[in-house]
């Protein structure tokens, strides 16, 4: 049997601080509608993508950040996308901000659902790695409060069957950390969808702004490639808020060779068809897990103690 996804990663210009709920979502669908024209059965939307990335603004004032955050999924503002896309019976993830409650507390997590074509949600990836600083630094040009407004997850990283195969997700700076890629594989995920929306300046490091497109594939090919699996990296792009956000969202192969590559930075469907058999082109070869990992060699990598300096 074809395990061929026909994957479209739907890149997201700029949202505006003013821009509804109900208008992200209206442009989601038009891009839905796009990839369904084109045969697509999953569309992969970014991080954070129904409302501007508000971590860049600190808000003394938490009523003002619970404003960005979604108590409950579907709502009012998603559910014609969830309707649209099962009529037309696509699976579809995308990033929101969640509020909910566990262990008795309630809990922010920057998060990423998958929905199947039945319109279930079957995964809910909430993001592991939280970039950024906790508190506000009025130096910088634009604040990265993720570790002040999120949770950092508690429940790592995991694989879901679905779309004859098994899935991951992974969210934005995720995608930087070589761990990312090899928990997601050990769990048996042979797809990862990562959501992004990274700045072009980095104010800690500026000499690096040159690179961030680079940065950015360059951890999207080597995660594929040092997993034998499917990465695809869907930006929210261009000029948001006064904020340069990189594009180049990009369906990379288990080879690490990237398929197909976003060609603007405003909202555009790329789509390649992703045969998940191909995975073991590279996991029944140079990275067989089985044959050739040697975990007892790696136990600095889970241990929780600073690594040696020097
Ligand atoms: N959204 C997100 O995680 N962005 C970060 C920006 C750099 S860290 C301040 C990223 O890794 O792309």
């Amino acid at each position: 049997m074809s395990r061929v996804v026909r994957t479209a990663a739907a890149q997201m210009g700029p949202i505006s601080r003013d821009e509804t709920r109900a208008s992200a979502a209206e442009r989601m669908v038009a891009l839905l509608d796009q990839a369904a024209r084109q045969g697509a059965n999953l569309v992969v939307f970014p991080e954070l993508a129904l409302t501007s990335f508000f971590p860049r603004w600190f808000m003394p004032d938490q009523a003002d950040v619970d404003a960005f955050f979604e108590t409950e999924m579907p709502n009012a503002a998603t559910e014609t996308l969830f309707a649209r896309a099962r009529a037309l019976g696509i699976a579809f993830s995308f990033g929101y901000a969640e509020m909910c409650q566990h262990d008795g507390k309630l809990h922010r997590y920057n998060t990423a659902i998958l929905v199947d074509g039945a319109g279930q949600i079957v995964d809910r990836y909430r993001k592991v790695h939280l970039p950024g600083h906790p508190e506000h630094e009025p130096w910088r040009p634009f604040q990265h409060l993720e570790k002040r407004y999120f949770d950092p997850s508690p429940f790592g990283f995991h694989a879901v069957d679905t779309l004859g195969g098994k899935i991951g997700q992974a969210i934005c700076n995720d995608r930087r950390w070589p761990e990312t890629y090899r928990e997601l594989a050990l769990a048996g995920a042979e797809m990862v969808l990562i959501g992004y929306n990274t700045p072009r300046h980095y104010p800690p490091a500026p000499k690096h702004d040159h690179l961030q497109d680079f940065h950015n594939h360059l951890s999207l090919q080597a995660g594929a490639y040092a997993n034998g699996m499917w990465v695809i990296g869907v930006a929210k792009a261009g000029i948001e808020e006064g904020c340069d956000l990189i594009g180049g969202s990009a369906i990379v192969a288990p080879t690490g060779e990237i398929v197909v590559q976003a060609q603007t930075l405003g909202d555009e469907i790329i789509v390649a068809d992703c045969d998940l058999d191909r995975c073991a082109e590279i996991r029944a070869n140079i990275f067989d897990f089985a044959k050739h990992r040697r975990p007892e060699a790696y136990t600095r990598i889970a241990a929780k103690d600073a690594p040696a300096k020097g």
